[in-house]
C-alpha cells in the first residue's frame, strides 16, 4: 500500500524547512520527510508484536492468543521488546557520561589539551555531597576523586549508583522498597540485554520491573554524571543570548555545522574557531572567520553556554546540507543520519565522523582524542576552510530567531532567591497559589511522521494559555526556539495572566531552555529540589507536574520516559506505541500498555501513556495537574484570579485618562 506524499506544507510548520523541503523538491533529492512518506511503517513491529530474538523466528503475533514458535505470548515479547529499547536509550547516554567522567580524569591529571575545570563551585558542591575531602584541596585533586567515583559508578556491581543519593529521601525509600535501586550503570544494562535473550525472563511485569531498574541507572546515573561533569569542565549554563534556525548561516564565513551529542569535541571547536591562527587562514582563504552553528544536541550544548547559534534540530540537519552554504558537518555520536553522506556528494559539504565508536561509509574519519583536542578541533577546522573555494550556489533561508537559553538548575534557585538565599520558593508559591497551574516538560525528538515541529508547539503553546511553566531540552527546546517562546517579553503574548505575572516579575521567558537530551538529568534536580523546599508534597510525585514527548522518535527517549516515571511522573510519549498491540485486542495483549501505566503509577506515582493526538495531550496533562493540585488542597486553577498586577497593569493603567490613572495608583483622595 503506497503512502500519500505530503506537501512541504503539511510536512512542515517552520518557514525555513519548508523552504528547503521545496528546494529538495525541486531539486530530486530525498530527505527524512520524502523516505518517511516512501515508507509505510510495519504495523506488526510498530505495535511491538514482531520478535526477532532467536534464529526459529521472526515471529509476529498478529491473531488473539497466537504465540511465537517458543511460545512467547505477546505481553512477553511487547516487554522484551520495549526493556531492550530502554537499555540501548539508557547504554546512549551512559556512554556519553562515561566518556565525560574519562575527560574529567584526565583533565585533573593535566592530560587533556585545551580544558580546564571552569566551574570550581559546582565541582566542590558534588564532591561534598559525596563526602569527597575539599578543604585545603586544589580543585584537581577533587577532580580526581570525583572522577574516580564517577568511573566507578559504570563497572560498579553492589550497592548502588551514588548519584541517586540526589533524589527524595521517600523516593529512594520507595525504590529501595520496590527493590529498583540501580547497583551498575553498566550491570543493569547488561541483564535487560540477558533477561531478554531467548529462553529467559518470560513474564512482562517482571521484565518491566528491571526496565525501571535500568532507566534509574540512566536519569539518576550515567545522564546525571554527563551533566555534572559538562557543568564542571564547560560551565554551569546561565542565561545567554542565542538564535535559532537555518538563517544563523552566512554567506561570507566558512560555515562549520557540529551536530551529535557530546560536548568535549564542539566546545573545543568553539575555542579553535576563535583562535587567531584559524581567523587568519580563513581570511586567507577569503572569509571573514568560521562561523559555527550546531544541529540537536550539539548545538543545544554549544548555544547554552556559548550563545553560539542552532542551525536547527533533528529534522533540520540534512537540509542544513541543501543551503549548499555548509563547507563541514563534524559529528560525534547519536541522531546522526546515514542520509547526511549521500545528500552532502550532491554539494560540497564534507561530513566528518570523530567518534573512535561512530563511523559512517564514505565519510571522512578525524578521531578526537580528548588529550589532543584543540590540536584536532584546529585540524577540523582547516579541513572545512580549504572546502570553502568549492562552494557553489547558496540557499539560506532568511529565517533565524533571537533566544535566551540556559536555565540551568542552578540559575533558576539563584534567579529566584538571589546569592545569598538561592531558592525555588517563590516557583513553588506561585504554584501554590494558582498563579502558576502547574508545570509541564516538554522534551524529545522530531519525528518526520508527524508534522514537524507541530505537536511540541502546538502542546507547549496552549499549556501556556493555561498558566502552566514549560521547561524544555533537546529538539523541543529548539522548535519553540524558532517560534519566539524563550525570549522574554516576545513570547508573552501567548502566555495565560498569572504565568505572564511571574515571568514579567522574574525576567524569565514563559519557556526555559533547560539543555540537551542527557541534560533531562536537570529536570530530576529541579523536581526534587521543588519537594525538599516544602508546600508542594514531599515526593516528585505530588507535585503538579507533567512530562512530554509529543514527538519522539529514539530510544534515548524511551529511557528518559522510564526513569521520570519511576522519579513519580506522568509521561506522555506522542507519535507511535511501540506496546499498542492488535487494534481488536482482547484480555493478554493489553497487559504491557495497563502495566506501564496503572500499574508503575501504583508503585511509583508515575505512569507512561502513548497518545497520538495533540488535543488529548493537552487535556490530559491538565487533568492531571487539577488532580495534584487537588490532592494537595491547593486552591482550584481559577484563570481569573490573577493577571491584575505587574507590567500588565502598569500598561493598562497608563492608558487610563489622568484622574482615573492617579485614583489606580494611589487610590481615591481621603480614601
Ligand atoms: Fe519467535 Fe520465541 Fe524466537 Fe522470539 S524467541 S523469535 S517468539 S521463537
Ligand atoms: S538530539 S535524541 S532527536 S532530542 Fe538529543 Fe533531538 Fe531526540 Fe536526538
Amino acid at each position: 500500500m503506497a503512502k500519500e506524499k505530503r506537501n512541504p506544507e503539511e510536512q512542515t510548520i517552520d518557514p525555513a524547512t519548508r523552504q528547503m523541503l521545496e528546494l529538495a523538491d525541486e531539486l530530486g533529492i530525498s530527505t527524512a520527510f520524502s523516505r518517511a512518506d516512501d515508507m509505510v511503517p510495519c504495523n506488526i513491529g510498530g505495535a511491538g508484536m514482531c520478535c526477532k530474538i532467536c534464529g526459529m523466528g521472526p515471529c509476529r503475533l498478529t491473531k488473539d492468543g497466537q504465540t511465537g514458535v517458543c511460545g512467547a505470548t505477546i505481553d512477553t515479547i511487547q516487554a522484551r521488546n520495549l526493556i531492550r529499547a530502554i537499555a540501548a536509550g539508557a547504554a546512549a547516554h551512559s556512554d556519553h557520561g562515561r566518556d565525560m567522567a574519562f575527560t574529567l580524569k584526565a583533565v585533573a591529571n593535566g592530560e587533556a589539551e585545551g580544558y580546564m575545570i571552569r566551574d570550581v563551585a559546582k565541582l566542590r558542591t558534588l564532591a561534598a555531597d559525596y563526602d569527597i575531602p575539599i578543604e585545603g584541596r586544589a580543585p584537581e585533586e577533587i577532580a580526581n576523586d570525583l572522577a574516580d567515583l564517577y568511573i566507578a559508578q559504570f563497572g560498579q556491581q553492589r550497592g548502588i549508583v551514588v548519584p541517586i543519593t540526589r533524589a527524595p529521601a521517600k523516593r529512594q525509600e520507595r525504590w529501595k522498597k520496590v527493590g529498583v535501586l540501580p547497583r551498575g550503570v553498566d550491570r543493569e544494562v547488561v541483564e535487560s540485554l540477558h533477561r531478554t535473550h531467548i529462553g529467559d525472563d518470560q513474564e512482562a511485569t517482571h521484565i518491566l520491573h528491571h526496565a525501571i531498574r535500568t532507566a534509574l541507572g540512566d536519569g539518576w546515573g550515567g545522564s546525571l554524571i554527563a551533566t555534572d561533569i559538562s557543568d564542571i569542565l564547560f560551565g554551569t549554563p546561565a542565561p545567554v543570548l542565542g538564535q535559532a534556525n537555518l538563517g544563523v548561516l552566512r554567506t561570507d564565513m566558512v560555515n562549520v555545522v557540529v551536530h551529535g551529542h557530546e560536548p568535549t569535541l564542539s566546545e573545543m571547536i568553539v575555542a579553535a574557531s576563535q583562535d587567531p591562527e584559524i581567523i587568519a587562514y580563513a581570511e586567507a582563504a577569503g572569509a571573514k572567520g568560521v562561523n559555527l552553528s550546531g544541529i540537536c544536541c550539539t548545538a543545544n550544548e554549544i548555544l547554552m553556554r556559548q550563545g553560539i547559534p542552532a542551525a536547527g534540530n533533528f529534522l533540520q540537519q540534512e537540509l542544513s546540507i541543501l543551503t549548499g552554504a555548509v563547507e563541514a558537518m563534524v559529528v560525534d555520536v547519536q541522531c546522526i543520519m546515514q542520509a547526511l553522506v549521500r545528500t552532502a556528494e550532491q554539494f560540497h559539504t564534507k561530513i566528518i565522523t570523530t567518534s573512535p565508536k561512530v563511523k559512517i561509509k564514505d565519510a571522512m574519519h578525524i578521531e578526537f582524542d580528548e588529550h589532543h583536542a584543540l590540536t584536532i578541533a584546529k585540524e577540523i577546522l582547516k579541513v572545512a576552510i580549504d572546502n570553502f573555494k568549492n562552494r557553489g550556489e547558496t540557499h539560506i533561508p532568511d529565517d533565524k530567531t533571537d533566544l535566551v537559553p540556559g536555565f540551568s538548575h542552578e540559575y533558576i534557585n539563584y534567579m529566584l532567591g538571589g546569592s545569598y538565599r538561592s531558592s525555588f520558593r517563590p516557583l513553588n508559591d506561585a504554584i501554590m497559589t494558582g498563579r502558576i497551574r502547574g508545570v509541564a516538560a516538554i522534551v524529545g525528538c522530531n519525528n518526520p511522521r508527524s508534522q514537524h515541529d507541530f505537536p511540541h508547539t502546538a502542546v507547549t503553546e496552549a499549556l501556556l494559555r493555561q498558566d502552566v511553566l514549560v521547561v524544555e531540552t533537546g529538539c523541543s527546546a529548539i522548535a519553540s526556539a524558532k517560534k519566539g517562546y524563550m525570549l522574554g517579553e516576545a513570547g508573552l503574548e501567548h502566555v495565560g495572566p498569572g504565568l505572564r505575572e511571574i515571568c514579567e516579575t522574574v525576567g524569565i521567558p514563559p519557556v526555559l531552555h533547560m539543555g540537551s537530551c542527557v541534560d533531562n538529568s536537570r529536570i530530576l534536580t529541579v523536581l526534587t529540589q521543588m519537594v525538599e523546599d516544602g508546600g508542594l508534597g514531599d515526593d516528585i510525585d505530588e507535585i503538579p507536574a507533567v512530562g512530554l514527548a509529543p514527538e519522539w522518535m529514539s530510544e534515548k527517549a524511551l529511557s528518559i520516559a522510564t526513569y521520570c516515571v519511576a522519579s513519580g511522573a506522568y509521561v506522555i510519549m506522542g507519535g507511535s506505541n511501540p506496546v499498542e498491540g492488535m487494534a481488536d485486542r482482547v484480555s493478554d495483549s493489553t497487559i504491557v500498555e495497563q502495566y506501564i501505566s496503572e500499574g508503575w503509577e501504583e508503585l511509583y506515582g508515575g505512569k507512561l501513556e502513548f497518545v497520538k493526538e495533540v488535543d488529548e495531550m493537552i487535556s490530559r496533562t491538565l487533568d492531571h495537574i487539577d488532580k495534584k493540585r487537588a490532592a494537595l488542597g491547593l486552591p482550584e486553577y481559577d484563570p481569573a484570579r490573577f493577571g491584575r498586577s505587574g507590567d500588565s497593569r502598569m500598561i493598562e493603567i497608563e492608558a487610563l485618562p489622568v484622574e482615573e490613572r492617579r485614583a489606580a495608583l494611589y487610590g481615591e483622595p481621603g480614601k
